[in-house]
């Protein structure tokens, strides 16, 4: 089984060490020129220490340019001068990360902040502020003053920058299941296919167009295995990438033994990993339907299956593409989902927005439609 680590330059983890500047000491300087008798304290303040900004672009996909560049330093403030000429301030240091970098406290594991917007800017350590100079402290009693702040302090951390990818669906499966073949079929995507185990050892997106231009953004991730949970195989650390997303698809081969047991195993490890991903909605998708006639797919269909949508599909001849592309987008745009999609616009920024046209909303289900979904997934649990 190849696992080529080295080629791999995705990069959804990394641990830097960041250090803000630190403000610059006023000064101390007293006045002295030739023809001014008494020329007084004339100590400028000192300059602010540089900040640590982390802020959103959309250009970067990965970390993987942070991944050799694990010391960050803003630069110290200068100290005053005289003339009470102000100390340069320490230049900042912004830290450019995809949208959708999650930010932790490396020492407490503590959330700081996630950047979810291209151009958003957050202060991850504030640069000291410079110290005054003695012309502050000027009092009428105390007309010389010998003495000047010194600047603040830098502050420093080490965080732990993790990326969530942004996509609508999330597909869940075995390894070989079809998944990266299902991506390179309906989106311009083209994750490597083989038929080994654990061929896709990192997320790949793919935008489906849909009818009328609408798009979705859909998540390759590697197989998962029963067990996946204790580390077995590639484990679940990719699993972070579909927390978010608003819509899982099961993927499970039309020759599996029991589709029904394999969704349970899969539904199991999601929830070691996560009981909140099973808020999901949820489709499941019988791949490699091309090895099936119409018997043994009456067959399946009055087998038992998970009491979710499904459809059969065939990626290699196209079989039931469209009708899955209908599903995950009706499913995509039901109530419950359209209901955070302020939320969502929030979380993705203008990641995808510039390519998606906002009219959703006249392909939503009926109250009916929705109803009967509802009694479906009450059937289930
Ligand atoms: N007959 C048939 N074979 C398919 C179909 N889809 C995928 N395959 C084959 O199944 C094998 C696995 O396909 P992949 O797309 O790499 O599977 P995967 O789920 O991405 O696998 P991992 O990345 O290892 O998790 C390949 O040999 C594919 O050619 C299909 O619709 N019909
Ligand atoms: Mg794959």
């Amino acid at each position: 089984m190849p696992m080529n680590e080295s080629k791999s330059n995705f990069v959804d983890y990394v641990k830097i060490y960041c250090r803000s500047g630190q403000g610059g000491a006023g000064s101390r300087n007293m006045r002295r020129e030739k023809y001014v008798p008494k020329g007084g304290p004339d100590g400028g303040d000192g300059g602010r220490g540089g900040h640590i900004i982390l802020r959103g672009n959309r250009n970067y996909w990965t970390l993987v340019h942070l991944k050799y560049n694990r010391h960050i330093r803003a630069d110290h403030g200068e100290s005053g001068g005289k003339s009470r000429s102000t100390g340069k301030s320490g230049e900042d240091k912004i830290i450019d990360v995809p949208c959708g970098t999650v930010v932790r406290n490396e020492e407490t594991n503590e959330l700081l902040f996630e950047i979810t917007e291209h151009g958003e800017e957050r202060v991850l350590l504030e640069g000291g502020r410079g110290g005054l100079g003695n012309w502050h402290f000027r009092t009428p009693t105390r007309q010389a003053p010998r003495f000047a702040q010194p600047g603040e302090p830098y502050k420093e951390m080490t965080v732990i920058l993790e990326l969530k990818l942004l996509a609508d669906v999330g597909l869940v499966g075995f390894p070989n299941a079809g998944k990266s073949t299902l991506v390179s079929a309906i989106s311009a995507a083209r994750p490597e296919i083989a038929d080994y185990p654990f061929t896709t050892l990192e997320p790949n997106l793919g935008m489906v167009e849909h009818r009328d231009g609408r798009s979705f953004v859909v998540a390759d991730i590697p197989g998962i295995i029963e067990g996946a949970s204790e580390g077995r195989g590639l484990g679940l650390r990719f699993l972070r990438h579909i927390e978010r997303n608003s819509l899982l698809l099961f993927m499970i081969p039309a020759d599996s033994q029991d589709i029904k047991k394999e969704y349970r195993i899969l539904l199991n490890e999601l929830e070691q990993y996560n009981p909140e991903i099973l808020d999901k909605q949820r489709v499941l998708a019988i791949t490699k339907s091309d090895l099936l006639d119409e018997e043994l797919m009456e067959l399946i269909r009055a087998s038992r299956l998970p009491q979710i949508p499904y459809v059969f599909i065939s990626a290699v001849t196209g079989y039931g593409i469209q009708e899955l592309k209908d599903l995950l987008w009706t499913e995509l745009n039901k109530e419950s989902n359209l209901l955070s999609a302020q939320e969502e616009q929030e979380v993705k920024g203008d990641f995808i927005i510039t390519e998606l046209p906002n009219d959703a909303s006249d392909s939503k289900m009926s109250p009916e439609e929705s109803e009967e979904n509802a009694q479906e997934e009450n059937k289930e649990e």
